[in-house]
């Protein structure tokens, strides 16, 4: 099925920093290769003057989601590390905007919702339909979607621009998410109006 970006659309590029990637602390498997996808995709929201938003997990040193701390993690994402720099090759225009989770020790945030200001800037923007990718499919891109479905937003998944810690946790996250209301589609079926 083809999926229209429409005028209120924005792209929600989730985690894509190096430590989910390839050489970092939690690769993510296939992170790497959805680098050209989601240049792609930058590239059409771009040109079509609407908003690309890239999260970021955002962690202190001592974060209650790493093992030593209580968590089911290792150490990533720590803030003013390499390793929680975006993907080198990753195009981030000009004039967008990042949001940065998980920043308090004692908690969590998964979605790019959580403890953000992410709705607001999309509000402000009139943005109805936000279209997802990035990493991990089975963590912080389910996390994102659902909680952008529970505000009302029209969610699609690009499955393809995605990709999850375990394959059997992606399938089911790409159910959840079908059961809430979002739409999966292939990044191909994504089409400008
Ligand atoms: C993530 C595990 C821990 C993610 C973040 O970005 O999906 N996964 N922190
Ligand atoms: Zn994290």
């Amino acid at each position: 099925m083809l999926v229209p970006i429409t005028k209120k659309s924005a792209l929600i590029v989730v985690d894509m920093q190096k430590d989910f990637c390839s050489s970092g602390s939690l690769p993510v498997p296939g992170c790497d290769e959805l680098i050209p996808k989601i240049n792609a995709l930058i590239k059409t929201f771009k040109s079509l003057g609407l908003p690309v938003i890239f999260s970021r997990d955002w962690h202190p040193p001592n974060h209650s989601s790493f093992k030593d701390f209580g968590g089911v993690w290792p150490p990533h994402c720590i803030q003013g590390t390499e390793g929680a720099e975006f993907h080198e090759d990753l195009e981030i225009p000009e004039g967008s905007i990042i949001i940065s989770k998980g920043a308090s020790p004692e908690r969590d945030a998964y979605s790019a919702f959580d403890g953000t200001e992410l709705h607001y800037l999309l509000s402000l923007r009139n943005v109805r339909r936000v279209f997802v990718c990035g990493v991990a499919t089975d963590y912080c891109v389910k996390e994102t979607a659902l909680d952008a479905l529970r505000l009302g937003y029209e969610v699609i998944v690009i499955e393809d621009a995605a990709a999850p810690v375990s394959v059997d946790g992606g399938r089911k996250a790409l159910k959840e998410i079908l059961r809430f209301g979002g739409i999966i589609a292939e990044s191909r079926e994504v089409v400008t109006y």
